[in-house]
């Protein structure tokens, strides 16, 4: 298992945070920082520090990240616009919290990922 971050007392409902979604498997909570009119962050209840540590056993919960964020960019009015779905691993990918999480990013074009 993973090192425990911030994110496991965002799950825990330990310290504050701006909840949209909560199933079983996944937790989704606005972004502290948003870069976009809507940046939520998805993530796994279960500790996993990057995509470098993905099991098998953690497939259910990883596919369920994206019919949360499907969920969430339709409760969200974004989903027929369109959005950005993104995984940071390590230091090169720009992750700063090692704690596996998918960022949901839309509301405005967001123009080519790489410019
Ligand atoms: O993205 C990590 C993201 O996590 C970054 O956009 C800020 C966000 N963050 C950090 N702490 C919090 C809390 N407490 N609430 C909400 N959002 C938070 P990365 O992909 O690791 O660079």
């Amino acid at each position: 298992m993973a090192a425990e971050t911030i994110f496991s007392k965002i799950i825990r409902r330990e310290i504050p945070a701006d909840i949209v979604y909560q199933d079983e498997l996944v937790t989704a909570f606005r972004d502290i920082s948003p870069r976009a009119p809507t940046h939520i962050l998805i993530i796994p209840n279960v500790e996993i520090a990057t995509s470098n540590d993905v099991l098998p056993e953690h497939e259910a919960a990883l596919g369920r990240l994206f019919t949360a964020a499907a969920k969430i960019a339709r409760q969200e009015g974004i989903a027929e616009n369109g959005y950005r779905l993104i995984v940071n691993c390590n230091e090169h990918g720009g992750q700063e919290v090692y704690h596996i999480h998918m960022h949901l990013l839309g509301g405005r074009p967001l123009g080519p990922i790489l410019a």
